[in-house]
C-alpha cells in the first residue's frame, strides 16, 4: 500500500435488501433508509450488495456456481440472465442515489474481473481508483463471472471485497463493513447452552476458536455466515478491520460509517 487515501468498504447483504423467499423482491424502505445514510455519512467508500432474490434463485436454477454442464438445459441462457437481473437490481439503486444528485457510478465484476482456470485475475481494478479520486461512490454486486477456460461462475459480493483488500493499490481501506439482518456474530453462551450472546469485540486470530451459534442462517449459493467467516480471516490478514453490523436498525450505517459506538460485532487486527 503506497497511499494515505483512506477509503471504506460497505457491503449491504442480498438478504438485508430483498425477500429471499420472493424471487425479485425488492425491499423498499431497507434499501432507500440505507441509501439516505450512506449520503449524510459522505465519506469516501465503495458499496458492494449482494444478490438477494434477484441473484440467487437463478444461479441457483442453473447452478451457474459449478461452472459450464451441457447437461442443463439452457444454462448459458441462464447466465445471461442471472446477470441481468443482478444489473436490474443495481439500476434500483443506481437510480435512487441519482434522484437524490449523490454521484454514484456502476461497475459490472464480470467486465473487471476474469478467471482463468480458477484463478482470478484483477487487472482491472484502476477504473475503480480513478472513480473514487473523482469523488465518486463506486458500487459493484455479485455478478456472473467468466473463465478464460471457456466456462463460468458467480462471483460474490464478498469474493469481490477480498479481491479489493488485496490489490487495491493507491487506497487504503480503513475498514470493511458488513451491513446483515442480524447484529453480528453469535456464540453459544457457556453459562447456558440454551442461549446465545453477541460477540461485540474479538481479534482476528480468535475467530476460529469461538462457538458459533447456529442461528439457522439460510444456506445461499455463495457460503452463508459461516463462508462469510472464511473471508472476514482472509480480509484480517491484510490487517484491515471488519464489522458486521444490523442493517436493519435505523442510524446504524451511518454511525458505522461515521466511527460511533454500535452494537455489533468489532474484528480487531493483532498487531
Ligand atoms: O449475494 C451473489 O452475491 P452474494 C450474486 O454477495 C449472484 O453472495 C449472482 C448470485
Amino acid at each position: 500500500m503506497n497511499s494515505n487515501k483512506e477509503v471504506i468498504l460497505l457491503k449491504l447483504g442480498g438478504s438485508l435488501l430483498t425477500d429471499k423467499n420472493e424471487p425479485f423482491s425488492i425491499r423498499e424502505d431497507v434499501i432507500k433508509s440505507a441509501i439516505h445514510q450512506i449520503i449524510e455519512a459522505n465519506e469516501r467508500l465503495i458499496l458492494i450488495h449482494g444478490g438477494g432474490s434477484f441473484g440467487h434463485p437463478l444461479a441457483k436454477k442453473f447452478n451457474i456456481s459449478k461452472g459450464l454442464d451441457s447437461s442443463i438445459p439452457n444454462q448459458i441462457l441462464g447466465v445471461a440472465q442471472t446477470h441481468q437481473s443482478m444489473n436490474k437490481f443495481n439500476t434500483y439503486l443506481i437510480n435512487h442515489f441519482l434522484e437524490l444528485n449523490y454521484p454514484v457510478l456502476s461497475i459490472q465484476a464480470s467486465s473487471i474481473f476474469i478467471k482463468d482456470s480458477e484463478i482470478l485475475l484483477t487487472k482491472s481494478l484502476d477504473v475503480i481508483e480513478t472513480t473514487l479520486d473523482l469523488g465518486i461512490t463506486p458500487i459493484l454486486y455479485g455478478d456472473i463471472i467468466l473463465d478464460k477456460q471457456g466456462s463460468f461462475s458467480i462471483i460474490s459480493g464478498d469474493q469481490i471485497i477480498l479481491a479489493l483488500c488485496q490489490n487495491l493499490q493507491n487506497y487504503h481501506i480503513s475498514k470493511v463493513v458488513f451491513a446483515m439482518e442480524s447484529d453480528g456474530l453469535y456464540v453459544i453462551d457457556k453459562d447456558n447452552s440454551d442461549n446465545s450472546k453477541i460477540v461485540t469485540e474479538c481479534y482476528s486470530n480468535e475467530l476460529d476458536s469461538l462457538d458459533l451459534a447456529d442461528l439457522g442462517q439460510k444456506i445461499d449459493v455463495t457460503g452463508g455466515i459461516r463462508g462469510k467467516l472464511d473471508f472476514i480471516k482472509t480480509i484480517c490478514k491484510s490487517k484491515i478491520p471488519v464489522q458486521l453490523i444490523n442493517g436493519l436498525i435505523e442510524g446504524y450505517i451511518l454511525n458505522s460509517l461515521t466511527n460511533q459506538n454500535l452494537n455489533c460485532t468489532n474484528i480487531l487486527i493483532n498487531e
